[in-house]
C-alpha cells in the first residue's frame, strides 16, 4: 500500500482534498480508512462528535461517519459537508436487506447544496463473501444512472485484502484531473 499511496500522491498533487467516507455500519468503512493509511503515519484530529473520525494524510482529509441509524446527529452531519471534493459511499454487498436505507441516504446527501459538485465513488465491498450482490447489481439497485449532477463510479472490492481500492481511488486521481 505504500507504493500505492507513493503513486496517488503523484495523482493528487498539491491540492487539498477532502473525502467523505460514509456508508451504514458494518459496510466495510473503517477496514478501507485503514488499508488505504496502511504504514502511514496519520494525524487523527480528535473526534467531534461521537460518530465521526477525521484522518489527515497529507494533502487528503477524510472524513469518516456512519449513516443510518443515529437520526438525532444527523443534522450536525451536514456541518462537514462542507469544501468535500469526494463522497465515498461504502456498500455491504452482502447486505441486501438495508440497500433502500443506504439508497436513501445517498440521494439525501446528493441533494445537499454543499455537496453539489462533489464526486461520488460507491465502493461495492465484500464481493469475497459467497453470495454478495455484484457491482452492477448494487449499481441496479441504488438507480446510479439516475444521477446526472454528479460524477460518479462503482467499484467492486473487497477490503480485507485491498483487492479494488486502488482502482477505486485511480478513478478519484483521474476526477481531479479533468477538473484542473
Ligand atoms: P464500519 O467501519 O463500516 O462499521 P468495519 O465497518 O470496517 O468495522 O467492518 C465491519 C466488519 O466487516 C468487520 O468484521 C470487518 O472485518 C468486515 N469486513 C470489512 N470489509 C470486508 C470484506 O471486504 N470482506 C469481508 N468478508 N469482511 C469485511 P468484524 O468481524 O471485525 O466485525
Amino acid at each position: 500500500m505504500g507504493l500505492v499511496w507513493a503513486k496517488l500522491w503523484k495523482m493528487f498533487g498539491r491540492e487539498e482534498y477532502k473525502i467523505i467516507i460514509t456508508g451504514l455500519d458494518n459496510a466495510g468503512k473503517t477496514t478501507i480508512l485503514y488499508q488505504f493509511l496502511m504504514n502511514e503515519v496519520v494525524h487523527t484530529s480528535p473526534t467531534i462528535g461521537s460518530n465521526v473520525e477525521e484522518v489527515k494524510w497529507r494533502n487528503l482529509h477524510f472524513v469518516m461517519w456512519d449513516i443510518g441509524g443515529q437520526e438525532s446527529l444527523r443534522q450536525a452531519w451536514s456541518t462537514y459537508y462542507s469544501g468535500t471534493s469526494f463522497l465515498i459511499l461504502v456498500v455491504d454487498s452482502t447486505d441486501r436487506e438495508r440497500l433502500t436505507i443506504t439508497k436513501e441516504e445517498l440521494y439525501k446527501m446528493l441533494s445537499n447544496e454543499e455537496l453539489k459538485g462533489s464526486g461520488v465513488l460507491i465502493f461495492a465491498n465484500k464481493q469475497d463473501v459467497k453470495g454478495s450482490m455484484s457491482a452492477a447489481e448494487i449499481s441496479q439497485h441504488l438507480n446510479l444512472t439516475s444521477i446526472k449532477d454528479h460524477g460518479w463510479h462503482v467499484q467492486a472490492c473487497c477490503a480485507l485484502t485491498g483487492e479494488g481500492l486502488y482502482q477505486g481511488l485511480e478513478w478519484i486521481g483521474a476526477q481531479t484531473k479533468n477538473r484542473t
